[in-house]
């Protein structure tokens, strides 16, 4: 069993307070992963002082010799490909093939952020008076504090650190106490491809110690958050009250609509790989499917046979589908919702309980659930699961089933299953999401695009690659107007 320190200033340390708490292993609890420090404001200190001593020299480093320090972690990623997506499975539970899609995320993002290296576009305009120019460019902010969770404990922190690195910033990095291994290893390879001390450093702990002295500290410049709305709105406050920006993505209710004229085995595949791939634990899980009334009744009848179909196991193991949820809080919740699913009238047909059998009584297990006879309003359908539940609710047209989809406080991600070309071109302008899918299920979204959500997915600063995506809030636009006419010209007024 490994245990990990934090990494600060270039050195692995141990925390100040000398506590110390158990990562394990969701799909056999008794395994212990790791041991993590339970670290305290002073660690945060020293972190947050390593980043901003950096800060200079990282800033003044050329973009594309940071690119290159990212296309050599991008190299390494690729190497040890096998090996980390064996430990995503082991720390945080989802199946092996989606712990390996979890690496390549990350591989994906270093080659493309490297390759920012050598972008970094501002603009270069006319001035309207003469012998003057005008242009925008890219600078960074200095230290940002990057909170992530525990989903894609590698995808998500290579978006925004290496985002935050290749704009020069220097990173406080707090990953969540549920893969705090992943985290380690993460680190170490862009310390082996080169990043010099005090650029990245990494502090585990509880988010009311670590994560809030990041949040409360005079030296952080910005902050990135994906978690619950909850911590995340507590942190825009203070981000607020600091006058630092912030970056959030927090929860979805994702929807899939399939029309009466869809192909419904493709449908059908896109709602077991939405709604129970990662055992739903993903910002972007199909957690509501409106399905048009014509084909309603044996769409349901289909989804139910498949979703009983699935074999549920330790992520590890080959002809796994669905692994275990994170922990024993989000086992209660999801056991919880399920209840209330069924007070609140919706028809079970198949799940609804912790699964036990054999070497599932070692985990956090629950058998993929499906609901129909869903109303828009139930609360099911309108508040955030985060497990292998799915709730069918019933629509008469393609009008009903967008003002469904649309009734909901989060707007990360939806999709449409149609074969008919005009639903298909109104869906993409009238589903109110950040990410919109024809003929594909709500997760899968890849990094040279941007990533947010919409209303309370996010805070509307996406993440990710992309003309607009994750640059735009890691780099502050600084305007440089430079006259050599060699006289005082005077804008709006010297007009001819
Ligand atoms: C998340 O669940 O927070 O689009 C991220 C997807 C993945 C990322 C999900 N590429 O489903």
């Amino acid at each position: 069993m490994k245990t990990i320190k934090n990494f600060i200033n270039g050195q692995w340390v141990p925390p100040s307070t000398g506590e110390y708490e158990e990562s394990v292993s969701p799909a056999h609890v008794v395994e212990v992963v790791a041991r993590y420090p339970m670290s305290g404001k002073a660690d945060v200190d020293r972190a947050v002082e390593a980043a901003r001593s950096a800060f200079p020299m990282w800033r003044d480093t050329p973009a594309p010799r940071r690119g290159e320090i990212l296309f050599k972690a991008a190299e390494i990623l690729r190497r040890r490909k096998e090996e980390l997506g064996r430990l995503v499975t082991r720390e945080m539970g989802k199946i092996l093939p989606e712990g390996l899609g979890d690496v390549q995320e990350a591989i994906d993002m270093a080659y493309f952020m490297a390759g920012e290296g050598r972008r970094l576009q501002g603009e270069t305009v006319p001035c309207e008076l003469p012998n003057k120019d005008g242009k925008s460019i890219r600078v960074p902010w200095g230290v940002f504090a990057l909170i992530t969770p525990w989903n894609f404990p590698i995808a998500i922190p290579s978006w925004k650190i290496f985002a935050s690195l290749i704009c020069g910033n220097t990173v406080v990095f707090k990953p969540s106490s549920d893969s705090p291994l992943c985290a380690v290893r993460l680190v170490e390879i862009l310390e082996e491809a080169g990043l010099p001390a005090g650029v990245l450093n990494l502090v585990t702990g509880s988010g009311e110690s670590v994560g809030e002295a990041l949040a409360l500290h005079q030296d952080v410049q910005g902050i990135s958050f994906t978690g619950s709305c909850a911590v995340g709105e507590a942190l825009a406050v203070s981000a607020a009250k600091l006058h630092r920006p912030i970056a959030m993505e927090m929860g979805g209710k994702n929807a899939i609509m399939v029309m009466d004229d869809a192909n419904l085995d493709l449908a059908l595949e896109g709602v077991l790989w939405g709604a129970f791939g990662t055992t739903g634990q993903r910002c972007t899980a199909s957690s509501r499917i409106i399905v048009h009334e014509k084909v309603h009744d044996l769409f349901v009848e289909r989804l139910v046979k498949a979703a009983n179909a699935l074999r549920l196991g330790d992520g590890l193991d080959k002809g796994v589908d669905v692994g275990p949820l994170i922990n024993r809080r989000a086992l209660s919740k999801v056991l919880n919702y399920i209840r209330i699913g069924k007070d609140e009238g919706a028809h079970l047909h198949c799940g609804g309980a912790q699964a036990q059998a054999g070497a599932l009584a070692e985990g956090y297990f629950v058998e993929p659930t499906v609901f129909s006879a869903v109303t828009p309003n139930m609360r099911i359908a309108q508040e955030e699961i985060f497990g292998p539940v799915v709730s069918v609710i019933k629509c008469d047209s393609y009008e009903e089933g967008v003002s469904i989809v649309n009734q909901s406080r989060f707007g990360l991600s939806a999709a449409i299953y149609t074969q008919n070309i005009n639903y298909a071109a109104r869906a993409e302008r009238d589903l109110d999401t950040g990410l919109v899918y024809v003929n594909a299920s709500t997760i899968g979204a890849e990094i040279q695009l941007p990533f947010g959500g919409f209303r309370h997915s996010g805070s509307g600063h996406p993440e990710a690659g992309g003309l607009m995506g994750a640059l735009d809030f890691f780099s502050h636009i600084k305007v440089v107007y430079r006259d050599f006419s060699g006289k005082l010209q005077k804008a709006q007024i010297d007009v001819s």
